[in-house]
């Protein structure tokens, strides 16, 4: 009796659940003003760019999550260095993918039916805005952004090398051992004040930036759809943000590799590569 009373409410939320329902999906979709994607790793996946757990969580034998910490650039600042030198190479030779286009060409659908359509996005590649979305808000950072250790000056740099020193370096099939050390003053600086500058990334255990958090906090309370795209939805506080609209009775929308949902509380699911599901999902041609 107590196990079928605590399966009931997985039961109905299961019921609720529609799977590849592209035309139910459609129905929600035209009916809301104020939409919301979330973004993830596996968006860009189909744009060659490693997603984080799995098999492309790794840079030579270093976990991707070990070295995006401050202990792991204040122990070896050239080797965070090297792994970000890497990066930002893939970053800025990889394409927009058609998610990503999907996503633009749908926000200018919006923008002009005066509909309100925002991009939260993890990811620190650049490539919405490269794919023509406007309103996009960077959660984590962006690889072409730097920011000083000492006077905090945030600027944006697109030199790839970012310093000599980084030249062909960062290769993730080489070993750190076989490879010359780079001195800590070779390595990229502020233009103002000459001190080291880092990855503009909010790292593990690091706060987001307040305005940030802020702008995304706003739309998750007000939006009346959000899409949830490529994401393994266990990096706080992004991971929050779908169930924060679910529970306040607003559809929410999965597209991920995965079969089974992040969340129960989701309605839609659609399962498969989002360069192929959410195109479709959206009805756009690109
Ligand atoms: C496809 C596909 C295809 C593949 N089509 N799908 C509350 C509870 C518990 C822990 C915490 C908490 N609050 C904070 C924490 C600690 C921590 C945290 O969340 N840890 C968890 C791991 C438990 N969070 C933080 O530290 C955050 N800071 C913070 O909250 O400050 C306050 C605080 C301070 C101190 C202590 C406690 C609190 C900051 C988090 C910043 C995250 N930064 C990173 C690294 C950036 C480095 C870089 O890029 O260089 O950002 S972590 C890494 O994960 C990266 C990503 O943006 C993020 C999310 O990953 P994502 O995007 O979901 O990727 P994957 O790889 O995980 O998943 C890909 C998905 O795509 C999969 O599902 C695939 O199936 C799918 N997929 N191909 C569709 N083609
Ligand atoms: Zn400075």
């Amino acid at each position: 009796m107590i196990f079928l009373r605590r399966l009931s409410p997985i039961l109905s939320q299961m019921s609720k659940r529609k799977l590849s329902d592209y035309e139910g999906f459609r129905n929600v979709l035209n009916k809301s003003t104020n939409i919301v994607a979330l973004t993830g790793a596996g968006i860009s996946a189909e744009s060659g760019i490693p997603t984080f757990r799995g098999a492309g969580g790794f840079w030579r034998t270093h976990r991707s999550a070990d070295l995006a910490t401050l202990h792991a650039f204040q122990v070896n600042p050239a080797l965070v260095w090297e792994f970000y030198h890497y990066r930002r190479t893939v970053a800025f030779s990889a394409q927009p993918n058609d998610s990503h286009k999907a996503l633009a060409a749908y926000e200018q659908i919006c923008k002009e039916q005066g509909r309100k359509f925002s991009v939260i996005t993890q990811n620190v590649d650049g490539l919405h805005r490269r794919a023509g979305s406007e309103n996009v808000i960077e959660l984590h950072g962006a690889l072409h952004k730097v920011i000083c250790t000492k006077c905090r000056t945030i600027d944006e740099n697109f030199d790839n090398p970012i310093c000599e020193a980084l030249r062909d370096r960062g290769d993730p099939a080489l070993q750190d051992i076989n490879l010359p050390t780079i001195d800590k003053k070779d390595l990229p600086r502020c233009k103002k004040c000459k001190a080291l500058v880092r990855p503009y990334i909010v790292w593990f255990g690091e706060n987001l930036d307040p305005k940030v958090l802020e702008q995304s906090r706003e739309l998750i309370e007000t939006c009346d759809l959000c899409l949830v795209i490529g994401t393994s939805s266990v990096v706080y506080p992004a991971a929050m943000f779908a169930p924060l609209v679910a529970d306040r009775g607003q559809p929410v929308a999965e597209f991920n590799l995965n079969s089974e949902p992040a969340n129960d509380s989701f309605e839609f699911h659609f399962p498969g590569k989002c360069g192929s599901t959410l195109p479709k999902a959206l009805g756009v041609t690109l």
